[in-house]
């Protein structure tokens, strides 16, 4: 049987799980739906170990789901092995380690070599995506592949199982109710379940003292680690797995920090989720549920102007009360404008979101999907059958 073809990931973890979210997910799907032979380097075990049990921190070389996954350590730069693989991608130009690129560069059939970027709505990116950087010393060449929201980037990623699995838990008016309750949460009826993740600075307290003074009942979930003073504060003590606290019309109970296949659960299960980053943004999205995104903060507010282009394309076609009330939420909670302000608005237009929440997703999957993308680009660069 021939050999399959070899895909060497490699991630950068500084502290948070994004990085690791997406390159976790594409190594899995390359392995699974488009069976690459996947190695996965990462520097930092136990961040990743937050997100997947399966992994052993304490091991520098494992398989995972039929992915090799090996420690990326200072062994490593001093010249530890060099198998190199047919294809390399470098998550969100980690820079690979100068003793690999030589390695690279002195195969006789040069890897392809992908960088994966970040993701942005901004227009710009369609012009770069698949484009090519020849290295200024070594016979490498380097290409730049976007996640994107149109046909013409790479798409998001999405497991081919995702839409089946998310339609039948929507599907099993059970479902929700048995994930939350082996959670230990049991919204009440008709109440409004909210899921929590954002970072330290998003305006928590307001939005849940404006829960707590709604007339109408609402269940927020957030996972241990999440927004800890400000949930802290709200509850009165420590944010640890298993307090909770019902004031006025608000119950707030911190659950565990989850694996990745059961957040896209408590995505699933909830009216409205607060997401941040990249990798949870868009489980939000396939979700087809309403959600609010803290987009990763940068230098120079670059973020605001990413996060004004999404908005543009996700309101496209939208009512403009409705596009308003979401662009106002959206801004004030990365810090533009009111919180307090902007929420009435967008509370009621929630019923609306909902049914623009499954409208949007059937246009995103129109795109494809990011690891079949990046299978057809690598294949076709690399002359590989
Ligand atoms: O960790 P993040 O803040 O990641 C960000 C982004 O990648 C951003 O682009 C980058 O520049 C910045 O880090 C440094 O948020 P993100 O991307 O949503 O990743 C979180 C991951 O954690 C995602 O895969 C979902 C997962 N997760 C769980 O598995 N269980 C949980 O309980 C929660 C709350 C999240």
């Amino acid at each position: 049987m021939p050999s399959k073809t070899s895909i060497h990931l490699f991630c950068r973890v500084v502290d948070n799980f994004g990085d690791i979210g997406v390159s976790w997910r594409l190594a899995r799907q390359l392995q699974v739906e488009h069976e690459f032979e996947v190695t996965l380097w990462v520097d930092h075990l136990p961040s990743f170990a937050r997100i997947c049990r399966n992994l052993n921190p304490e091991l520098a070389r494992q398989s995972v789901e039929g992915v090799n996954v090996r420690h990326w350590n200072s062994d490593f730069e001093r010249g530890g092995p060099l198998d190199v693989g047919d294809v390399v991608v470098e998550a969100f130009g980690c820079a690979l380690p100068p003793p690999y690129l030589l390695a690279m560069a002195a195969r006789p059939i040069k890897p392809v070599w992908i960088n994966l970027e970040y993701l942005s709505a901004e227009a710009w990116v369609e012009g770069c995506h698949a484009m090519q950087s020849v290295h200024p010393s070594l016979p490498l060449i380097k290409y730049f592949f976007f996640p994107g929201f149109t046909p013409r980037t790479g798409g998001l990623l999405m497991e081919v199982d995702l839409p089946r699995a998310r339609t039948a838990f929507a599907a099993d008016t059970n479902a929700a109710t048995a994930f939350l309750q082996a959670l230990g949460c049991s919204p009440a009826p008709g109440a409004l379940r909210v899921s929590l993740f954002c970072y330290p600075d998003a305006p928590v307290i307001t939005l849940l003292h404006l829960l707590e003074a709604d007339e109408r009942p609402s269940f927020c979930m957030v996972p241990e680690g999440v927004a800890t003073e400000a949930v802290s504060a709200f509850l009165g003590k420590a944010a640890a797995a298993g307090v909770s606290v019902t004031r006025g019309s608000l119950t707030l109970r911190v659950i565990p920090f989850l694996d990745q296949s059961e957040y896209d659960r408590l995505l699933w299960s909830c009216d409205l989720n607060f997401v941040r980053g990249e990798d949870s943004a868009v489980r939000a999205q396939w979700a087809e549920r309403p959600f609010v995104w803290q987009i990763y903060p940068q230098d120079e507010l670059a973020h605001l102007v990413k996060l004004r282009a999404f908005l543009a394309r996700m309101c496209a076609g939208m009512s403009p009360p409705v596009s308003e009330a979401l662009h106002n939420l959206f801004l004030a909670w990365s810090g533009v404008g009111e919180f307090a302000q902007a929420w009435p608005a967008f509370r009621d237009a929630l019923p609306y979101l909902q049914a623009e929440a499954s409208h949007w997703a059937t246009l995103l999957r129109r795109n494809g999907d990011l690891a079949a993308n990046l299978a057809r680009f690598v294949r076709k660069v690399g002359g590989i059958s």
